[in-house]
């Protein structure tokens, strides 16, 4: 199985996504707002023997519940290449409290640790090959967005199926939060 760790958010707010994506940016794939998440740690291809530890060092897991604000939006390159277009999130020590849990916990289930420093972040679409002047002129006209605050009250272990068009996300657990 295919693996990672994320927050999935609530319908109120892949709706507000939903409004912000879709146009201004030609060429764009845009996310299907069914498969809206924020990432907070991607595990990869996974035995199903580590996939049972993984799940019991989640489940052990204790962290408090928080509020999440998206808020800006922004873009990934690579190789001086666009490649995602994102909503950030607005500072949040308790998140960043809750990804570090998560990435000791898999770090002590024999996971590599991660090496890239954790930019919260929901893609809206992945880019290739699509006009940088558009897209630097989209950052521009929302960089003010901010959505209003959710409740975030468990993280989730998903699974993933690489699809031609979309990937399908599969909710496999969900921890609650304190
Ligand atoms: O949360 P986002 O959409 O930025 O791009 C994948 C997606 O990121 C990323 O994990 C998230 C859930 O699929 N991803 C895919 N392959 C990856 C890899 N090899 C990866 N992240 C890190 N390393």
């Amino acid at each position: 199985m295919r693996l990672f760790v994320a927050l999935d958010l609530p319908w109120i707010l892949r709706e507000r996504l939903s409004a912000l994506a879709g146009a201004g940016v030609p060429g764009a794939r845009w996310v299907p707002p069914a498969n809206y998440h924020l990432t907070l740690r991607f595990i990869g291809e996974t035995p199903g023997h580590r996939a049972e530890d993984i799940d019991i060092a989640l489940t052990g897991l204790r962290a408090r519940g928080f509020s999440l604000t998206l808020a800006g939006v922004g873009t990934f390159t690579k190789g001086g290449r666009s490649t995602a277009l994102w909503v950030g999130v607005e500072r949040n020590p308790q998140l960043d409290h809750l990804q570090n849990k998560i990435e000791t916990a898999l770090q002590r289930c024999g996971l590599e640790p991660e090496r890239r420093r954790f930019q919260p972040h929901v893609t809206l679409a992945r880019l290739d090959n699509v006009a940088e002047g558009k897209l630097v002129s989209y950052v521009q006209a929302h960089n003010l967005f901010r959505a209003e605050p959710v409740p975030v009250e468990h993280f989730t272990l998903f699974s993933s199926q690489l699809g031609k068009e979309a990937s399908v996300y599969t909710a496999e657990v969900e921890y609650e939060l304190g």
